[in-house]
């Protein structure tokens, strides 16, 4: 969440607690200030340095000193005081997504919950759907809420995790007695997700390795300490597992510590029914327990009549079967893709020009990006108009006359109205390269709806591609409701394509779903969303996805050469 956003976010907690408390009139004053600071088109800390905060609209000097406070030190203590004092549970309620204070209230007076395992029993029992205004539909939503939060609480984004794991690699490759080490389980295996991270370390001197390892700075707390496994608690809280193997069995170790465990489970299987025992020490002969394989995690799996697999694929989703019948896909690789296809500059809420982003991604060794800026519907944003369109394309056009290392293509990331129509005329897209469309508001339509909105938005002529085509927000908030083989076969129909976006909140299409459109006929495209030329770093994770969703490069037009990707292909 931006910052602009976290701060309109406790604003507005504060507002809604101020109502139930009768306070009416400092409700209405927090209400329009969490609006005003949603509608700023610049960082509110800037705003604050210049000293400005009671220059915004509805913002008097004690609105001013909570967000001071906020920006200050994370917190505020007026909506800490606020939260206390309101009945008991009631304050835990507030932090599922959809149930506000009057809300929590209700459920707290009437039947009496005081804390989010109550709230689960009462929605279980279905009193919740009885209640005045609620319904069958709110109670799935609370219990869907709750199962939310409870994994947000313990898992952390592979965006958040993937910078730690290149630190701790290159620190453990430090020690001398460390010779290979690599990380294992979920984040091997880029899951969008991690529980926590599993550390392999070759050595034949464990307590070196260990010591190291142990001593690692960004350490908060050391949990267990031995001579092969040592568990840790990192600073930001998440918890990090350290093997140590001998050099000998290595590969078994790695294979069994990937997983993911459904995976290990069918190999085993299939180990049992051709004479093998497969464990994190080796795999053996069944009969006479003679070692077969241990130290070459490739050699397991072909011992086992398999080719070897990329993590990515170890889901037992079908891979071990298309291994045995030597049908594995060929996954796109970082190295296939050319270009990105959805990045922001400061024409919209970008924090860069347009001749930044190009020469960051020329840097990294693309050959073309898109420059896709929101469009006028989103005012919050900053959003082009025809006019600015028309003046960014003039822009970009001299931007790539400048650059000839690479190819700057003028595009937009279309609002698409509720109605399914562009925010943009037929006119001016028709002016662009490259015309993402996407949703950016009414996440709460009903499926049709929504779905008739997406459909249509795929029929414009100009459309190339659908940006994060679901709405979610890993751990933050659901898609929307939406009919994703309708929308596919839509796509497959048009020739329009869907993203997959490489935020590392989005990572959306999934690769479950990026599978489902490859299924119907559909391509994808990547794109970083980058509103930074840091984010542009962001793509790898978005390959991850296409890999983890049995994407090829075919599959993917950012392997495609600029000539070819432009080359009209609709029917
Ligand atoms: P996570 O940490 O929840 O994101 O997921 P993983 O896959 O990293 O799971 P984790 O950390 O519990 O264990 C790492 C790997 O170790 C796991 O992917 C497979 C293997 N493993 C762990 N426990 C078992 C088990 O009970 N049976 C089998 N076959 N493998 C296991
Ligand atoms: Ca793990
Ligand atoms: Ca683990």
């Amino acid at each position: 969440m931006s910052l602009n956003a976290q701060v309109a976010s406790i604003l507005y907690e504060i507002s809604e607690i101020l109502t139930i408390k009768a306070d009416r009139f400092r409700s209405r004053a927090y209400s329009m200030a969490s609006q005003r600071v949603t509608a700023l088109t610049e960082d509110i800390r800037n705003v604050a340095e210049r000293g400005e905060l009671e220059q915004i609209p509805g913002v008097g000097k004690s609105i001013a000193m909570t967000i001071e406070e906020f920006l200050d030190t994370g917190e505020s203590t007026v909506l800490q005081e606020l939260r206390e004092s309101l009945p008991q549970g009631v304050p835990e309620m507030i932090t599922l997504e959809g149930i506000g204070p009057k809300i929590a209230m209700r459920l707290h007076q009437e039947l009496g919950v005081v804390g989010i395992k109550t709230l689960e029993e009462a929605a279980r029992q279905h009193r919740i759907r009885e209640l005045k205004g609620f319904g069958p539909k709110k109670e799935e939503n609370i219990l869907k809420a709750i199962e939310e939060h409870r994994s947000r609480s313990t898992r952390f984004l592979l965006g958040e995790a993937l910078p730690v794991i290149q630190g701790m690699l290159t620190y453990m490759s430090g020690c001398d007695a460390v010779r290979r080490v690599e990380m294992a389980g979920s984040a091997r295996r880029r899951k969008e997700t991690v529980g926590d991270l599993d550390v392999l370390v070759s050595s034949t001197d464990p307590e070196t390795a260990t010591a190291h390892f142990v001593s690692m700075p960004p350490i908060e707390r050391v949990l267990a300490q031995g001579p092969t496994k040592s568990t840790v608690v990192l600073k930001n809280m998440l918890q990090v597992d350290l093997r140590v193997i001998p050099p000998e069995s290595y590969g078994a170790a790695l294979q069994y510590f990937t997983g993911s465990k459904e995976h290990n489970v069918k190999l085993r299987t299939i180990g049992v029914k051709t004479g093998f025992k497969l464990n994190e020490y080796g795999l053996f002969r069944r009969h006479n327990d003679e070692l077969v394989e241990a130290e070459d995690e490739a050699k397991i799996y072909e011992a086992l009549g398999m080719m070897w697999m990329p993590p990515e694929l170890r889901e037992n989703t079908g891979e071990i079967e298309a291994a045995i019948e030597d049908r594995l896909p060929e996954l796109v690789t970082l190295d296939d893709i050319r270009g990105d296809l959805h990045v922001h500059t400061d024409w919209s809420d970008g924090h860069a020009s347009i001749a930044e982003m190009a020469e960051k991604a020329a840097e990294m060794g693309l050959e073309y990006i898109a420059i896709t800026d929101h469009t006028k519907a989103l005012g919050i944003a900053n959003g082009l108009d025809e006019e600015r369109l028309m003046k960014q394309i003039d822009e970009v056009r001299h931007v790539d006359e400048m650059h000839p290392e690479i190819r700057v293509l003028a595009g937009t990331e279309c609002d698409i109205r509720r109605n399914g129509r562009l925010d943009i005329s037929d006119e001016v897209l028709a002016e662009l390269d490259w015309v993402v469309a996407a949703v950016h508001s009414g996440f709460k339509m009903e499926e049709q709806a929504m779905t008739t909105r997406v459909v249509e938005a795929i029929q414009n002529e100009h459309v190339d591609t659908v940006a994060h085509p679901t709405g979610r927000l890993i751990q933050r908030r659901s898609p929307y409701a939406l009919d994703l083989d309708a929308v596919f076969e839509a796509a497959a129909e048009r020739g329009v394509m869907m993203e997959i976006n490489c935020y590392p909140e989005r990572l959306d299409l999934s690769d479950v779903n990026s599978r489902r459109a490859k299924e119907h006929g559909v391509k994808m495209t990547l794109g970083t969303d980058a509103h930074t030329p840091s984010e542009l770093e962001f793509l790898p994770m978005g390959v991850s996805v296409a890999k983890r969703g049995w994407l090829e490069a075919t599959d993917v037009a950012n392997t495609f050469t600029v000539e070819k990707l432009l080359k009209p292909q609709k029917g």
